[in-house]
Formats: C-alpha cells, sequence, structure tokens
C-alpha cells in the first residue's frame, strides 16, 4: 500500500517536471533539480541541506534514499574511488591505509537498521521561542535507513588499540570555510562506544552501503561512519581519517558546537560536554500542521525515537485532543527495535471544540518525553510534546 502510493505520487512528480519547459528547469534553478524530483523542502542548495515534507517520511519504516534529510556544512567533495585510502593512525599498534575494496570485504559485511536524526532536528520550535542560528529544521530531520559495512571495531581491532587510548576521531575529506579558515568536518566518541558490540548492533559502522545501494554523494560516498543512538553529526561522511587518542578531537563540531549552552562565551562551551546520544522524541506527520480537517474519526500518523541507548525502545506514544487532559494510545506499525524508530498511526475524534493534537512517547524504561524543554542556544535536541493545530470544519 505505502510503497504504491510512493510510486503514484513519484510518477505524479515526475509528470509535473515534464510539464515545465526543460530549458527553464536547466537554465534558471540547475542546483534545485535533484530536489524538484525528490520532493524535499531545500533549506541551502550549496551545502545541502534539505529534509522531506511530513507526510512523505511516514509512507515507510525505511526511509527511501532520496527522501532522507541532507544535512552538509560543505560542498560534497570529490573523491577518486579508485585511489582512496581511509587512514586509520593514533595510539594504533599498526596504523592502517584501507582501500575502498578492503572496506567492503563480503566476509566482514555487516548490516544495520537504525535510525539517524540531526541534533536540530525541530529546531523552528526552538526558534519559536528564542531565536536560535542554524538549519531551519522542521520535524524531518531524521530517517532509518539500512547501513552496510564493517564494524569500527573490527578495524580498531586489526590496527591494535593502546593501552591508554580512550577516545576514536573521525575526519571528513569535506573542507568547511570558517572565519578562522578550512577545517574539515569532524567527531569523536569514546573508545567504549566504538567497542559496544551488540547482537546485530555494532557500537559503531564504517559504512559504505544505504539501503543496498552505495552512498550517495550527498550521503558521504564512498564512506561514512554510522553511530547507532548518537546524534547524527558523529557520523561522519565522506570519512577519511580514524584517529585513536586519548582525549577527544579538538575539532570545531566537537568542542564549539554540538554542545547545549545558553551564551556564547568560552566559559559556557568548555564547560559543556559534547553531545552523544540523542534524546527520546516523537511527533505528528499526519495531518499537517494548520491543516482543515472534518468533523469525526480523523488519522494520526507519526513517528517516535527512544533515546540512543542499549536495549531502549518506544513502548507508548498517546495524542491528546483536549489540551493534554485525556489521552489514547496509538497503535504501531511494527516491532520495536532498539535505535530504531516507531510509527504509529492513532484514531482520534475530533469537533469544532478541537483546535489541536498533541503527541508526547513513553520509553521502555518508564521515561516520558518531556511537556516543555529548556531553550538553548544552538537550538539542538528539540524534544518537547509535539503539537499540531488543527481546523476542525
Ligand atoms: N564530513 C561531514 N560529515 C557529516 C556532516 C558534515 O557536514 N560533514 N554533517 C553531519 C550532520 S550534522 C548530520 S545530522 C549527518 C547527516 O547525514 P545525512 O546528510 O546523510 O542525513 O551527517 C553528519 N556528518
Ligand atoms: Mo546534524
Amino acid at each position: 500500500m505505502a510503497t504504491l502510493k510512493m510510486l503514484s505520487r513519484r510518477a505524479l512528480l515526475q509528470r509535473t517536471t515534464f510539464a515545465a519547459p526543460a530549458w527553464f528547469v536547466a537554465r534558471s534553478f540547475p542546483a534545485l533539480a535533484d530536489d524538484a524530483a525528490t520532493g524535499l523542502i531545500v533549506h541551502e542548495r550549496v551545502p545541502h541541506n534539505a529534509e522531506p515534507p511530513l507526510d512523505r517520511l511516514v509512507e515507510s519504516w525505511i526511509t527511501p534514499n532520496d527522501l532522507f534529510y541532507i544535512r552538509s556544512h560543505a560542498p560534497v567533495p570529490e573523491i577518486d574511488a579508485d585511489s582512496f585510502r581511509l587512514e586509520v593512525e593514533g595510539l594504533v599498534d599498526r596504523p592502517l591505509s584501507l582501500s575502498l575494496a578492503e572496506l567492503r570485504q563480503r566476509d566482514r559485511r555487516q548490516s544495520v537498521v537504525a535510525t539517524m536524526t540531526c541534533a536540530g532536528n525541530r529546531r523552528n520550535e526552538h526558534n519559536a521561542v528564542k531565536p536560535v542560528s542554524g538549519v531551519m529544521w522542521q520535524a524531518g530531520a531524521i530517517g532509518n535507513a539500512e547501513w552496510t559495512g564493517i564494524r569500527l571495531s573490527d578495524v580498531l581491532k586489526q590496527a591494535g588499540v593502546k593501552e591508554n587510548a580512550r577516545h576514536v576521531w573521525f575526519e571528513g575529506l569535506d573542507q568547511v570555510e570558517r572565519s578562522s579558515g578550512v577545517i574539515p568536518f569532524g567527531a569523536s566518541i569514546p573508545l567504549d562506544k566504538a567497542m559496544q558490540d551488540e547482537p546485530d548492533m555494532p557500537g559503531a559502522l564504517i559504512a559504505t552501503a544505504m539501503n543496498g545501494e552505495p552512498l550517495s554523494p550527498d550521503h558521504g560516498f564512498p564512506v561514512r561512519t554510522v553511530v547507532p543512538g548518537y546524534i547524527g553529526a558523529r557520523s561522519v561522511k565522506w570519512l577519511g581519517k580514524i584517529v585513536v587518542s586519548d582525549r577527544p578531537s579538538p575539532n570545531h563540531y566537537v568542542q564549539h558546537a554540538y554542545k547545549l549552552v545558553e551564551e556564547d562565551t568560552d566559559r559556557q562551551w568548555s564547560a559543556a560536554s559534547p553531545i552523544e546520544t540523542y534524546v527520546i522524541n516523537s511527533v505528528t506527520c499526519l495531518p499537517a500542521d494548520g491543516a482543515s480537517v472534518a468533523p469525526g474519526e480523523l488519522t494520526v500518523k507519526g513517528y517516535a525515537l527512544a533515546a540512543g541507548l542499549p536495549e531502549r525502545t518506544i513502548r507508548n506514544v498517546e495524542v491528546s485532543t483536549d489540551k493534554g487532559r485525556t489521552w489514547r494510545s496509538a497503535r504501531f506499525e511494527e516491532e520495536a527495535r532498539p535505535y530504531c524508530w516507531r510509527l504509529w498511526t492513532a484514531r482520534v475524534a475530533v469537533d469544532s471544540n478541537t483546535s489541536g493534537l498533541i503527541v508526547r512517547a513513553t520509553d521502555s524504561a518508564g521515561n516520558r518525553q518531556p511537556e516543555t524543554v529548556p531553550w538553548n542556544l544552538k537550538g539542538y535536541l528539540f524534544n518537547a510534546w509535539h503539537r499540531t493545530a488543527i481546523d476542525v470544519r
């Protein structure tokens, strides 16, 4: 059903593209052509930042590659697959220089399904409280994909990690222009997380494929890390180097971004620790915010994600039509799996007194999504109860 709906929408989109004169699309909006074909909402063309419309996002548990949000801090680097090498260095017994063929070896191959979400997802709601800087994400900076590659722990064992190692740095091959100069995007995860393999779930994966296809340039071709449970910023695209160290990476995106601060002062930045795992969240995707709906039974759909911790899953999602006085549980489309979102559907009654919907989730450990969240300067980790205005008539 979902697939059929997707195909027909795609066919429709193709027709729309054909209807516009080819010269018009090509000459006036070259950089937009891709997004026009996929239907993504574009925040920025270069670097490419785009998210899917929410109604499309909940069409399938696995997010199709062309609907997966794109968050890049720099233009896509050009990488020659034949000469590409992933360097592994630092506190290791044997530094490595791995070719793409080595990273794709069949006997080391591992596939995992994991949700990735940007720390800035729902930033527009933070911004409504008090302005924040950054790409103004709605609630679509999230997606669930099957990632294929080799375990980071495999590579680290191959290199031989030294006794005093505590952290693993990832460095991208992209070049981010900052006022201080040009830097690569970087991340850092604790060595414990890197080595913390669970059944069917590596602590971190060095991925070369997404949903059975080689990574696209926008999603990190040829190689990226995927760190299940961690904010998207720790899953470094266009991965060029892994450094094993006794301390976290000094990269700007570890030390001076992706932290919860209230003021832009050195003191606050250095006192805060880098965000690691994402937090519990749930969002209504259908109906859209501000939609007009008929009185009677209303079908509500959305996603929910537990915090990125081992064995943590979503147990319950509740929807309220009366400003939080009463709640109705949603049903899920599939079984709960750690590090993966759950899509949910609720049937609620609405009438002319209903002005909106509220959704909240509870996880397997009994933690409930908070009603409100403290504001932070960069608008990260917004996970307050999600409110959707509707107009019943
Ligand atoms: N090299 C590099 N890796 C990166 C980024 C980047 O700008 N450069 N952005 C990060 C952020 S903030 C997120 S949320 C995810 C997004 O991955 P996606 O574009 O495949 O959805 O990639 C992360 N990895
Ligand atoms: Mo992000």
